[in-house]
Parts: structure tokens; C-alpha cells; sequence
């Protein structure tokens, strides 16, 4: 199964180009946007695990290593597109168009986090592991009815493939041909629970032969493999040929969340190991050292420029007015059950101090 689905690359760890279908299209402008949405991510990654070490923001799911599956996927969208993504998403919300304020908004545990830009379509990170496939399908098969050419794109972890709502969504996406591109990540492990002791299929994208749809697999740490490949997805679903399954082969760096200790369960010898050549930040200086046009002062610029924008984002994430406590009771039901009420109470009194 793995000869059937190879890993695709473009660029390898050593910053060597090995396959030059798509040459032309890779420009020093192509090179320094993916590469300046990688750097900003990493930054926003960063600095948010550093706000919960600080208590400023709550657990939050830090994706270092998997900047270049998520800005390459979501690079390749349209305006009016769809978008699904987890709770680990945020480069590849942040590409399409999230602002950074938002997505620490979220992280602060504010509905207005989950609020997207006007005229954006991308869904509050989902929670619940692969509910968000079948909404993608629903999503896309709503604009195929509607005669538009939008198409969706639904983003999942390896461990949500073993999940039934992923097998629905494929299935149903299949039947109905529903302009939808599957976008998994699969870093190896669903919390402490490595790949191979959840499942025996030897690749995720060979999943994709059960509904009868195509399946790719890429490098997920070279960004243009990735980039091209879910592209050529997106125009496909748009011309309403269905859709596909990409695996992207990636791995997350760090833990699986700040409440989480990856020490326990994976050699983190191996993971500072496997940085030095999948790093698809350094692939990428890499690779634009190769051809002449990488220099530390324009990366220091940009690094700089990033910065600044997310120290402004936590300034106004911070002096966001208090939440209204009341919200988190009053919309759960039209008419507030007891049991509600009792809560809400209780919680209003404990909050005044008075012991329940
Ligand atoms: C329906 C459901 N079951 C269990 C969980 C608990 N849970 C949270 S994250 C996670 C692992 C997910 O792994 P994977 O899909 O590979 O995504 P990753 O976190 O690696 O990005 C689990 C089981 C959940 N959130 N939802």
C-alpha cells in the first residue's frame, strides 16, 4: 500500500529540488509569501504556548512541525471557499484569513474567538474529534445544489480517521460527488496513541480506495507538495469531479496540548532528531539559500514585523471586555430547565464569595 500511495515532495530536507513539474510556478514571491505565513504562524504558535504558561490564555494546541501542511492547504483556497478546521488548525486559519486578536480570543475561552471575518467561511474549530467532516460534505454539497463553484476543506488528525463521522463524511461525499478535499494531518500519534497501536491500514490516503475517491499522500513538511497537490484538489472538486483524500505526512514537534507531557510516551530525542531535516521552515531558507535569494536581514525584518503584529493582537485580546458571565447559562435552551437555573445559581453565588 505504501508503493501505491508514495510520498509525494517537491523540495527535500536539504533544500534540493527533486521534482520540477511545477518549477516556473515556484517564484521568489511564491517562495517569501509561504515562507512569511509560516514564520507568522510559528510566531503566533509560540507566543500563545507562552501566554498559558503565563495564565493569560487557557490550555491551548500548539502545531510547530506542521506549519507547512496548513499554510499550503489553505494557501491554495478561494475566497468563498470553506473551511473546517480543529482545535490545532491556526496556521491554516490564520492563512485564510482569521486575524490573530481572533484566534487568541478563542484560547481566552471567548465565543467571539470562534466569530471569522465578514465574508469568510470558516467554521469554530472543532473539538469533538471528525464531526466536522460530514458539516464539510454538508457545506459542499449546499453550494453544488446551489450551482456555485465553492468547495470545501475538511482538516483532521490521524487518530479522527478511526472515528465513524469520518467514514460518513467520505461516504457520503462520494455518493452525492460533493466538491470537498479531505485534508489530514497525520503527525503520528492521537495524543499518546501512536499510529500503528491505532490502526493497521499502512497509510491514511489509502483509505480513500473504500469510497472510491482519490487519495494522495505528500510530504507535509514540504509546503509547495503541499500547496500543489491540494490545488490541484480544490480545482478538480470546483469543476465537479468529487472529491479527495490527501494525507499529509507531518509530525508535531511539541506537545498535544499544554495540558498534555509528551515526555511520557515518545522519545523526545527522536523528535529535536527528526527537526534537523523536516523542519519545513528551515527546508525552505534551505532550499532559497540554493538559489541565491535567502538573506538573515530579510528574515530578521519579517521576524520582527511578526512580532510586533502579535504583541498588538494580545494587547487587544486583552483589553477585550469582560465576558458576560450569564452567557455561558442563558444559550442552552430557549426556556432555561431547572436543572440550568440551578447551575447558574450556583455558580453566581460561589462567584459572590457565599459558599454553596
Ligand atoms: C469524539 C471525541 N473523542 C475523544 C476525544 C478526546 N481527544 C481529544 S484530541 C484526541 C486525539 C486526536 O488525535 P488526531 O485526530 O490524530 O489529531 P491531533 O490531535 O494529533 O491533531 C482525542 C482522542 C475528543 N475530543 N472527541
Amino acid at each position: 500500500m505504501e508503493k501505491e500511495f508514495p510520498i509525494k515532495q517537491i523540495i527535500d530536507g536539504n533544500g534540493n529540488l527533486i521534482d520540477s513539474t511545477f518549477g516556473s510556478e515556484i517564484t521568489e514571491e511564491l517562495l517569501k509569501e509561504l515562507y512569511t505565513k509560516m514564520l507568522r504562524a510559528r510566531t503566533l504558535d509560540r507566543k500563545s504556548a507562552n501566554l498559558q504558561r503565563q495564565g493569560r490564555i487557557g490550555t491551548y494546541a500548539p502545531f510547530e512541525g506542521q506549519e507547512a501542511a496548513q499554510v499550503g492547504s489553505a494557501s491554495a483556497l478561494e475566497k468563498g471557499d470553506w473551511m473546517f478546521p480543529t482545535y490545532r488548525d491556526h496556521a491554516a486559519t490564520l492563512t485564510f484569513g482569521h486575524s490573530l486578536s481572533t484566534i487568541l480570543l478563542y484560547w481566552k475561552g471567548r465565543v467571539e474567538g470562534c466569530v471569522p471575518p465578514e465574508g469568510k467561511n470558516i467554521f469554530p474549530p472543532a473539538v469533538p474529534i471528525a464531526t466536522q467532516l460530514p458539516h464539510a460534505t454538508g457545506a459542499a454539497l449546499a453550494e453544488k445544489r446551489k450551482g456555485s463553484d465553492r468547495v470545501s476543506i475538511a482538516y483532521f488528525g490521524d487518530g479522527a480517521t478511526s472515528e465513524g463521522d469520518f467514514h460518513e463524511g467520505l461516504n457520503f461525499a462520494s455518493v452525492f460527488k460533493a466538491p470537498v478535499v479531505f485534508f489530514n494531518q497525520n503527525n503520528g500519534y492521537a495524543i499518546s496513541v501512536p499510529i500503528e497501536k491505532q490502526m493497521n491500514s499502512k497509510t491514511i490516503a489509502q483509505k480513500s480506495v473504500s469510497y472510491d475517491i482519490d487519495g494522495v499522500r505528500v510530504d507535509g513538511n514540504d509546503v509547495f507538495a503541499v500547496y500543489f497537490e491540494t490545488k490541484k484538489a480544490i480545482e478538480k472538486a470546483r469543476k465537479g469531479e468529487g472529491p479527495t483524500l490527501i494525507e499529509a505526512v507531518t509530525w508535531r514537534y511539541g506537545a498535544h496540548t499544554t495540558a498534555d507531557d509528551p515526555t511520557k510516551y515518545r522519545d523526545q530525542e527522536l523528535s529535536a532528531e527528526k527537526r534537523k531535516l523536516t523542519d519545513p521552515l528551515l527546508r525552505i531558507e534551505r532550499y532559497m539559500e540554493k538559489q541565491g535569494v535567502w538573506e538573515e536581514g530579510w528574515k530578521a525584518q519579517v521576524q520582527k514585523q511578526c512580532e510586533e503584529e502579535i504583541e498588538k493582537a494580545v494587547v487587544e485580546m486583552e483589553a477585550y471586555p469582560e465576558a458576560d458571565v450569564n452567557d455561558i447559562f442563558d444559550h442552552v435552551f430557549e426556556e432555561p430547565t431547572w436543572t440550568i437555573k440551578q447551575q447558574k445559581e450556583a455558580f453566581l453565588s460561589m462567584k459572590r464569595g457565599e459558599t454553596v
